[in-house]
């Protein structure tokens, strides 16, 4: 998608207000150590609110929407979430530690792969990503 390589090339200024679809940076799987890897990426609202309300990918049997939890004794499990909301203009963050795309099944996936994935937004439609597989202690970086 247009909207996908054009990311790296205008700043959040530049295209603040450009209307239409998110924009989707930093997106990286950890490699699995079970038979599930985490998807974290950024996007920024392109005018309108939107909702990602699910994904997909060859290279896992499903993909699922989640959200890291910390229960009161301490205990740090995940829970299913319908949808996350992206603000208009406003960011989504998907990291360690918060939201994630859980690719279920995905025990194949190896750092160094590049995988294919749909994002399905409420409004803006199917939009797909190239993906890279890092080490999932590179998870955490960031571009900064
Ligand atoms: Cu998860």
């Amino acid at each position: 998608m247009p909207v996908v390589l054009l990311v790296g090339l205008c700043t959040l200024v530049a295209c603040a207000g450009g209307g239409g679809a998110p924009q989707v940076s930093d997106a990286r799987v950890g490699q699995p150590t079970g038979p599930n890897a985490a998807m974290y990426f950024m996007t920024t609202g392109g005018g309108q609110a939107d909702r990602l309300v699910g994904a997909y990918t060859d290279a896992a049997d499903s993909v699922e929407l989640h959200e890291t939890t910390t229960s009161d004794t301490g205990t740090v499990g995940m829970q299913a979430v319908d949808a996350l909301d992206l603000p208009a203009d406003g960011t989504l963050v998907l990291e360690p530690g918060g939201y994630h795309l859980m690719l279920v099944g995905a025990d194949a996936v190896e750092v160094g792969d590049e995988i294919e994935v749909t994002l399905t937004w409420e409004v803006a439609g199917a939009m797909s990503l190239d993906v890279e597989v890092v080490d999932p202690s590179d998870t955490m970086g960031n571009d900064g």
